[in-house]
């Protein structure tokens, strides 16, 4: 399957022939590092390899459009709960520098014992199924060639069915998985042995399809009151995990620290967050760290989150991430919406490439407050585990309420979440294996009659021969995909168009209003707006109080039920600028002069100004000679000055519009250049904010150019015309 960066993803592509499709890599990638890259005019010191197809940063185009990719991996999370919808979002992310995408899967999916077969919809997230892993994957197989980089695919081998996933995840080429027995046992409740147990076989497992592990320790800063009171437990979480996973036989170079910046502001976050993550990296030499993003204090506004991650990913270039992990901005509106998805991926890619070579010019101090923060941190840590064993070990001590206390320890505030080690979902289902043991699978945690080799005489395993996978296809004959993709293929086949954030067409769009009052009313009068412009459900996802009695501004989604026919739109498309050396090349010999004035009674200059003048890169950069006449500058005098010059071209700029005052400037500079016998020799164009090209004509000038209208553009007009007009 080949994309093309013109043609939308091919969902019945992807979905044909899933039953032979075999992943065409397996194993986690990083970046590949450059040192002391040169792009355009700059030099990086923590850059990796580019991409062959991309959206730059939007301050590109002033640097020639360069796309420099920071050294870590960067991650997405996606959860739209239909995979065929994720994997647009998907290729969206990787075009703007994702190559780690993390697919949560839905809600209650740790409590199913086993796997689910075929493509339902999920709630949060995906089920993850061996049909939406193979499809996804096929999927990011083509993306990763269109963009030039390896994509990790990574999702939860966690939950009653940990092993299994481990065994799916291997077959499918999925590259990197969250495990950690202690998510189970905290947060979904799932039996302490039975974690364990099934932990050390997933794990096994991982290390052998060389999956990257994520741990679990950040949950806890997700879930305390006071997240960063827990860091000195996160350090014992991490612990616990890395040296459990050592002993299931996991190098420790697939072993990931999920670790996350645990406040916001207000909170001094640098001075809370800083220590933390020095003596993390510190405690842990030797290990990957995957920096997440702050989801805990995260409210609906997405500047304001945006903020907080800018601080986030700044504490990664200060100390150290393999990969930056993002999350959408919009996280606290319960909106994944896939433009969200990017928007986060860039705060990353932005932030760190700004922050380009930092460690080379700035060094964290090894005296003061810093040092003395990080050696309390580890202190508390090792009384942590200390008093672990005191009260004989793990289980022990989440049966006594240790784990996720909001003290900051030694102190504790007894409330905990306390386990029973023979209580949760899946008590006393572990039993011991009998003697002679054996499983005739070669990836296999501990003992195994069969080993080594042990698949040998049954034609191998299913990772050693593919073939013996068995793929089972939809099971469920209403909830699938080809039933959910009917109808907005249809319509895409029709033609037909509508708006969408999450799934296909789903109509769904957003808008931002301020309304002068008090909280209560202007809410209410938002909602009201908002059904007033025809969108159905109307919610409010994020409220800004500007002040008590003038007013808040409300982002409100809502249903757009309109379809629109492609081909009945009018597009406009104009003709791409000359490249400038072209332009230059033209203009320089040929000492063109040109004559400009706003007209009638506007005084608006600045426009015009960003046209003509070579500091904001206008046409005199090209070598035009400009004659600026003024501000309100009557058409006589504009026509007398051409005439005066020889100027080829006359420039009016007009943003005033009362009365219609802009058309009547432009008929005027027209007629009365026919009158005066100039109208041959010059090309009249026209500029402001209200203009349009084909307002221009109808006034009988030759162009007309709108907001956002740059130098190059008009230049590349005039030299078009003018050529065209056989100017020698
Ligand atoms: C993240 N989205 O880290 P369920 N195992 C571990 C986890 O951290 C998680 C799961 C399993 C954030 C935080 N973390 C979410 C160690 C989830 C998922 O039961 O499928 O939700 O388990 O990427």
């Amino acid at each position: 399957m080949k994309l093309q960066p013109d043609q939308k993803l091919d969902l019945h592509e992807v979905l044909k022939d899933l039953d032979n499709y075999r992943p065409k890599r397996r194993g986690w990638t990083w970046r590949r590092r450059v040192g002391d890259q040169r792009l355009g005019p700059f030099v990086y010191k923590d850059s990796a390899e580019g991409l062959r197809n991309s959206v730059p940063l939007p301050a590109a185009c002033h640097f020639g459009g360069i796309d420099p990719q920071c050294d870590c991996v960067i991650t997405t999370e996606i959860a739209s709960g239909r995979f065929e919808d994720d994997l647009r979002r998907m290729r969206m992310a990787a075009w703007h520098g994702a190559d780690h995408i993390m697919v949560i899967r839905t809600t209650g999916q740790s409590h199913i014992d086993g796997l689910i077969e075929g493509t339902p919809e999920g709630v949060g997230g995906v089920p993850i199924t061996r049909k939406q892993l193979r499809a996804t994957r096929k999927a990011l197989d083509a993306i990763e060639e269109e963009v030039g980089r390896p994509i990790n695919f990574h999702s939860y081998v966690s939950g009653l069915a940990g092993p299994e996933m481990a065994v799916l995840f291997a077959e499918e080429g999925v590259n990197g998985a969250h495990q950690d027995p202690q998510y189970n046992v905290l947060y979904r409740d799932i039996n302490m042995h039975r974690s364990f147990v099934d932990a050390a076989e997933a794990k096994r497992i991982l290390a052998d399809a060389s999956l990257l592990q994520l741990d679990g320790a950040h949950n806890a800063n997700a879930t305390a009151k006071e997240a960063w009171k827990v860091t000195p437990e996160l350090f014992v979480q991490h612990a616990i995990n890395t040296a459990y996973s050592r002993a299931a036989g996991m190098p420790a170079d697939l072993i990931a620290l999920s670790t996350v910046p645990p406040t916001a502001p207000p909170a001094p976050k640098l001075r809370l967050d800083l220590p933390y993550a020095v003596a993390l990296r510190e405690l842990f030499r030797g290990y990957r760290f995957r920096a997440q993003q702050n989801t805990r204090y995260m409210e609906a506004d997405t500047t304001e989150a945006t903020i907080t991650h800018v601080l986030d990913t700044l504490i990664s270039r200060l100390t150290s991430a393999d990969i930056q992990s993002t999350i959408t901005p919009d996280e606290g509106r319960n909106i994944p919406w896939h433009y969200n998805n990017v928007a986060g991926v860039n705060t990353a890619r932005q932030t760190l490439m700004g922050a380009d070579g930092l460690r080379e010019i700035l060094e964290l101090r090894q005296d003061g407050p810093l040092r003395e923060e990080v050696r309390q941190l580890k202190e508390r840590a090792v009384l942590f585990l200390e008093e672990i064993i005191a009260l004989g070990g793990y289980y022990a001590a989440v049966a006594a309420g240790m784990f996720v206390d909001s003290g900051y320890f030694p102190e504790r505030k007894a409330d905990g979440i306390a386990r029973d080690p023979l209580g949760g979902d899946g008590a006393g289902t572990v039993v011991a294996r009998a003697p002679g043991y054996g499983a005739p699978v070669c990836s296999h945690f501990g003992q195994n009659r069969y080993a080594p080799g042990a698949c040998a005489d049954y034609g191998g395993c299913t990772l050693c021969n593919p073939e013996r996978i068995r793929y089972i296809d939809e099971v469920d004959p209403e909830d699938n995909v080809e039933r959910r993709l009917a109808r907005p293929l249809a319509e895409r086949a029709e033609g037909l168009l509508r708006p969408e954030v999450e799934r296909h067409g789903d109509g769904v769009v957003c808008v931002t209003l301020f309304m002068p009052a008090a909280p209560e009313i202007a809410e209410a009068a938002a909602l009201e707006m908002a059904r007033g412009m025809g969108l159905g459900n109307p919610q409010v996802i994020s409220r800004r109080l500007m002040h008590p009695a003038e007013g808040s501004v409300f982002e409100i989604k809502g249903v757009l039920d309109l379809a629109v026919r492609i081909n009945a739109l009018e597009i406009a498309r104009p003709e791409a600028p000359l490249p400038e050396a072209e332009i230059e090349a033209w203009v320089r010999p040929r000492d063109i002069h040109v004559v400009a004035a706003t007209v009638g009674e506007d005084e608006h200059s600045v426009g015009l100004h960003e046209i003509l003048d070579i500091k904001h890169g206008g046409i005199e950069k090209y070598g035009f000679h400009c004659h600026y006449l003024g501000t309100s500058v009557p058409i006589e005098r504009l026509l007398d000055a051409a005439q005066r010059t020889g100027a080829r071209a006359v420039l009016i700029s007009t943003m005033v519009t009362h009365a219609d005052v802009h058309r009547r400037n432009m008929r005027r500079l027209h007629d009365l250049a026919r009158a005066r016998n100039q109208r041959s020799q010059l090309v009249l164009v026209v500029g402001g904010t209200q203009v349009t090209d084909a307002i221009a004509r109808e006034c009988g000038l030759d162009a007309g150019f709108g907001r956002g209208t740059t130098g190059r553009e008009v230049a590349s007009f005039l030299v078009r015309r003018l050529r065209e007009s056989g100017s020698p």
